[in-house]
């Protein structure tokens, strides 16, 4: 579902879910879905889900694969970007995140992928962080809010989620769609980006 298709009442983002151990001796799927249920309470509404995949860890033996979804969401006019990432934490927290590594395992990471065609803090920065170098990416933790979130072009686990939500999303700074960005990653990632039965 576009996020640009709904009335002009709401902000429209999306954001994406990951997770690769278990919580409260569920097993990532489960947390997920729960997840989902539980923006609601938080004021977030879900316009669009899409399916769950199995992902291989990024980076590669870093842990059990993952599983990622994406979603499409309303938030109130009156909610700014700092309170609805703040209101991902919370969920996260309720599912037990633990934020000890960069890049670590995790019950639940949920990320801002975009908030309509916003681009914060501003163009140039946001390049910087999307521009870093690989070792500078896992190194460097941002302390403000990045977006597009500055890694998403680069990931499958990201964008083939997100294109059961969001096909026609624009990159704002790159002009490129949600299926170009992900046209333009090598086959064998997307492959590997697999709907849980
Ligand atoms: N931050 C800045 N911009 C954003 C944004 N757009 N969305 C800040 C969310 N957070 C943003 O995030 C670190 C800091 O980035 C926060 O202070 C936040 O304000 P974090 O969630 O505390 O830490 P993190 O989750 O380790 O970092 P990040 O950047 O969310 O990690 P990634 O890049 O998502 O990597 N492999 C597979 N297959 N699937 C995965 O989902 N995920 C990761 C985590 C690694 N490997 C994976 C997966
Ligand atoms: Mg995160």
């Amino acid at each position: 579902m576009s996020i640009s298709s709904h009335a002009a009442s709401a902000k429209h983002a999306l954001v994406a879910f990951g997770a690769n151990l278990s919580f409260d001796g569920q097993p990532p799927a489960a947390t997920i879905r729960q997840a989902v249920a539980g923006f609601h309470d938080e004021g977030i509404g879900i316009t669009g889900l899409s399916r769950l995949f199995s992902t291989p860890c990024f980076p590669a033996g870093a842990g059990p694969d993952y599983v990622n979804a994406a979603a499409a969401v309303t938030f109130p006019m009156s909610c700014d970007v700092a309170l609805l990432l703040e209101k991902l934490h919370r969920i996260e927290a309720r599912f037990g995140r633990e934020r000890q590594q960069r890049w670590g395992m995790r019950t639940l990471d949920l990320d801002l992928l975009a908030v309509g065609d916003s681009v914060l803090p501003d163009p140039a920065e946001q390049t910087r962080w999307r521009c870093l170098a690989p070792g500078a990416q896992i190194a460097t933790t941002p302390d403000r809010l990045i977006l597009p979130h500055p890694r998403m072009q680069d990931r499958a686990f990201v964008l083939v989620p997100l294109a059961d939500v969001a096909p026609d999303w624009h990159h704002p700074l790159l002009g490129l769609t949600v299926v170009q960005m992900l046209a333009a990653l090598p086959a064998a990632d997307r492959a590997a980006v697999v709907p849980l039965a």
